[in-house]
């Protein structure tokens, strides 16, 4: 499948969820150093891309993402939005971004302790080689929070952690220093945000590029519940797995006999229902209202 073409830019990739451009030749953009990242309604859950999408999707992460830029840079955090002018087919959903050196390695930062950092730590007590304190349980707050980076993998695969030690290996010691300071700076600002708007923003994942001077910009797109574990404070108890704040909805019906969908075959998953669909997108809907405090509903 490829994705319908938009006046002025031609495809260059599609992720599971998302589609880059780069500027045709004579458009308004050509010879900037700018792409275009677009959104999509679509949905991935246990490594499938889910049909039908969740209508607004797109648009509420966007909106979600432009906003913490907009926080952060109130911080002095600078980032790679150049305009939100983009083809009407894409309004909302779609933004400009300066086209960057890309740090190789995604800058993930967690708070607490779950998933592959849960898995490592039952293990071995570490979470990428960070030795901590015994009696942690899934979902129990980190004694600080952790830089725990990992590989960028190729399409398909998964990305793998790394201890500190590997990063400087792989991009230098000067710019590993660098990134892990700034991811902290990030999450420490933003997890304080979320946190006063009853959401716990558990871990999250940055992309991070170097501009023309070599300066560190905050890429991608950031602090939305595809880049970051959200958790609705007011369920939060350590001990057991937290429901995803997004996703709970797909995963517990994909999984349940409802579906009729066995998960460890080689099957794709079914159409999801309306119901599940309308119930996801108001969690969305949801993470977008505690965490801005405005309303969305009018772009949907
Ligand atoms: C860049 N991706 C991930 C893959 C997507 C996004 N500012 C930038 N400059 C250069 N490259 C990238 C960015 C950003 N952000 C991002 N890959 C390269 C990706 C597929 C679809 F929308």
């Amino acid at each position: 499948m490829t994705a319908a073409g938009l006046p002025g830019w031609r495809h260059l990739s599609s992720g599971k969820v998302r589609d880059l451009y780069t500027p045709e030749a004579g458009s308004q953009w050509e010879g900037q150093d700018v792409l275009l990242m677009v959104a999509t309604d679509r949905i991935s859950a246990y490594d499938h891309v889910l049909s039908p999408g969740i209508p607004g999707k797109g648009i509420i992460l966007t909106q979600l993402s432009l906003w913490w830029f907009e926080q952060l840079a109130a911080e002095g955090i600078g980032n790679h939005l150049v305009s939100t002018e983009v083809p009407e087919e894409v309004a909302g959903r779609g933004v400009v971004v300066r086209a960057l050196d890309m740090v190789e390695a995604e800058a993930i930062v967690r708070g607490y302790l779950t998933g592959s950092g849960l898995a490592e730590y039952r293990e071995t007590g570490t979470v990428t080689g960070i030795e901590l304190p015994e009696g942690l349980t899934d979902g129990s707050a980190l004694p600080e929070p952790l830089f725990t980076p990992s590989t960028k993998a190729e399409q398909g695969d998964h990305d793998e952690n790394i201890s500190f030690e590997q990063l400087q290996q792989s991009i230098g010691a000067d710019l590993a220093r660098r990134l892990r300071d700034a991811a902290l700076r990030v999450y420490a600002l933003a997890e304080a945000k979320a946190r006063a708007a009853g959401i716990i923003l558990a871990d999250t994942k940055f992309e991070f590029g170097l501009d023309s001077q070599r300066a560190l910009v905050l890429a991608d797109e950031v602090l939305t519940p595809d880049s970051s574990r959200f958790w609705p404070a007011e369920d939060w108890a350590p001990g057991k797995a937290q429901p995803s704040f997004d996703k709970q909805f797909v995963r517990n019906w994909l999984t349940s006999d409802a579906s009729g969908w066995d998960r460890n075959s080689d099957d794709a998953p079914p159409e999801l229902p309306a119901h599940i669909v309308a119930a996801t997108q108001e969690r969305y809907l949801d993470a977008y209202r505690r965490l801005t405090g405005s309303e969305l509903d009018h772009l949907i």
